[in-house]
Formats: C-alpha cells, structure tokens, sequence
C-alpha cells in the first residue's frame, strides 16, 4: 500500500515534470528547441554586412484569456555594449523597446505589422511601456523586466482564442549590434512560464553559436490552404547549410546567402506538412568556424502571406517518419 502511494507521487511528478516542461518550451524567446543564443538588432546606422537587414525587430506573443494573473516581457542583456553585444568603433547604439496591446496589434487583421520591413503601420496598437538603453553597464548581462500586463490589455485573436502583445526593438540610433534575448514571465524577477502562451515573429534576426557542432532551428507554421513557400535568408555568409526537414521531408536543402546578400527559392508543400510546423536546420561549416553569424530569414506563402515562427513549434518538433520499407519475405525452410 506504501509502495503504491510512493508510485503515485512519483507518477504525478514526471506529470508535472512534463507539462512545466511543455510550458516552459513557448517562455523563453528564442524557444528552447530553436538553440539560439540570441536575437539581433543593429543601431539603424549600422552596415547590412554585418547581418541585420532593417535594425528592427518584432515579436507578438499570444497569452490565453483564462490568465488572470499579472505578466511580465523580460529582456536579457538589453542594452549595447558589454561582452555580448557586437561592437563596431565605439559604444554608440541605443535601442527602443515598445510594448504594444489594444486594437491594431493582432497581426491576422494588421497585415503591414505582419510584413517584413517596419514600415507603415507596424507599430499599431496602445503602447503600454518602452524604454530605451544605450551602453548601460547596469543592465549588462542581467534582464530588465517590463510590466506588470493583464491579459485584457491584448487584442482577442478569436481564431487562436489568444490575446495579443507584440514588443519591438528599432536600432534608433548608432551602428553596433545588440544581442538580447526576452522571456515572457509571471514573475518580475524570475522566469516563470505562463501555461498556453507562445510567442512568434514573421521576420527571424538571430546570432548562430559559435560552434561548428551546434544547429540553431526554427518553426515556421504551414496552415490550411498552404501550396508552396518562399524562403529569403540573407547574409548566411556561405556558413554551412541550410536544411528543411518535416514529418514526411527528410531534409531538402535550400540555396544560402553569401555576405550582405539575400538568397531566396521555392519549397512545395507536402500534403503532409499541412497543420504542423517545418524544421530549418542550420548547420555550420564543418571546415572552420565562421564567427559571430547574425542571419535573417522569412518565409512567405504563394498569396505573398508571410509565416509565423513560434518560439514553441505548434504540433511540437517535426520528425522526419521515413515510409515503412516493403517487408521483407521469410527465409524460406
Ligand atoms: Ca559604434
Ligand atoms: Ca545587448
Ligand atoms: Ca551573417
């Protein structure tokens, strides 16, 4: 009886194990199956060749509307300067981060903030908080938490039955790099995951390891009505290759960008990768290592829609299910 009240406390454990886990996988922005050191945005002066096509990135993050708590977007390493940020000459680069809600900000009825360049009304929405850091030794290698944010404060994505946030980081000034990362948290001070949210961004600008050995992922979702998409990845810097893999693609190369240029190519889409996510693999030159990689990738579909990449794959990492192979007859006696 002793032994069976042991069983059970340690089945609910791997339970709660595995769900937290789960959970914890959409928190954390680059998600913790993409192995992404960080994202990227260079100050709006700074030289395409050094990775960062538009100084600007977006992320919009989905929270479910049975949250009642209060949330947090925390950033890691916000400002630009220290040992992780990318320095060109001397420190001059401020970024602002903006937090927006309200109408406007649901990406499904804003089509210019689902586009790739921050233009037009990509900013729409209320802005709820921003802040903008230059070379700040005091937010170096440690977060900066914005909030406290209440679900309501969202834009109702009825399709998803999520609210919407979205937070930008525009380079407004200078030419060096800033590496950061964000977690979307209940606590101001910790990172802990909110069940069910997830995060996304239609335009990916992150830093490769380096590591010849590490592949960095992401997850593009391939709706209903999906037939072919293109792929634009822009200075790639020859490293390595770039993969696709899904549950029925074993792994399809796609052409790669040199320095400061974009490389783009059609991928049909397999009736079998409709309503899961696709995994692009980057792998580094196993040659010799090309440092400090910062690349940018998109994907749009043949209505020139852009694709969402969530930093938790919807559907979960697709794994490539090879055809069963004809069975084999028995040996004869
Ligand atoms: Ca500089
Ligand atoms: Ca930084
Ligand atoms: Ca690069």
């Amino acid at each position: 009886m002793k032994l069976f009240k042991i069983y059970k406390t340690v089945i609910a454990g791997i339970i709660f194990f595995l769900t937290y886990t789960s959970d914890l996988n959409g928190q954390p922005v680059p998600g913790q199956d993409e192995n992404i050191p960080f994202l990227v945005t260079f100050g709006k002066n700074g030289s395409t060749e050094w990775g960062d096509d538009d100084f600007s990135q977006t992320f919009f993050i989905a929270v479910p509307p049975d949250f009642k708590d209060k949330f947090y977007i925390r950033v890691f390493d916000p400002d630009t300067g220290g040992d992780l940020d990318e320095l060109k000459g001397v420190w001059n680069t401020r970024m602002l981060y903006s937090v927006y809600g309200g109408k406007g900000v649901d990406p499904e009825k804003n089509p210019e903030s689902r586009g790739i360049q921050p233009t037009g009304g990509y900013k729409n929405g209320t802005l709820l908080a921003s802040k903008i850091f230059g070379n700040d030794p005091q937010y170096d290698n440690k977060y900066y938490t914005f909030g406290p944010f209440i679900v309501t404060q969202g834009d109702l994505n009825e399709k998803w039955n999520k609210y919407m946030f979205k937070i930008i980081c525009d380079g407004i000034s200078g030419d060096d790099g800033n590496l950061y990362r964000y977690f979307i948290s209940r606590d101001p001070d910790k990172n802990i995951p909110i069940e069910g949210a997830n995060a996304f961004t239609y335009e990916y600008t992150f830093r490769m390891w380096n590591d010849i050995n590490s592949v960095s992922h992401i997850y593009p979702y391939i709706d209903t009505g999906i037939v072919y998409v293109q792929q634009s990845n822009f200075d790639w810097d020859d490293d390595g290759e770039i993969l696709v893999v899904s549950r029925v693609r074993r792994g399809q190369t796609v052409p790669v960008s040199g320095q400061n240029n974009w490389a783009t190519s059609k991928i049909e889409i397999q009736p079998g990768e409709v309503g899961s996510s696709l995994d692009f693999q980057f792998h580094k030159k196993q040659d010799f290592l090309i440092r400090n990689n910062n690349v940018v990738i998109s994907l749009e579909n043949q209505r020139g829609d852009n694709l969402k990449f969530f930093a938790a794959p919807i559907g979960g990492v697709p794994v490539y299910e090879a055809k069963p192979a004809a069975r084999k007859l028995p040996p004869k006696k």
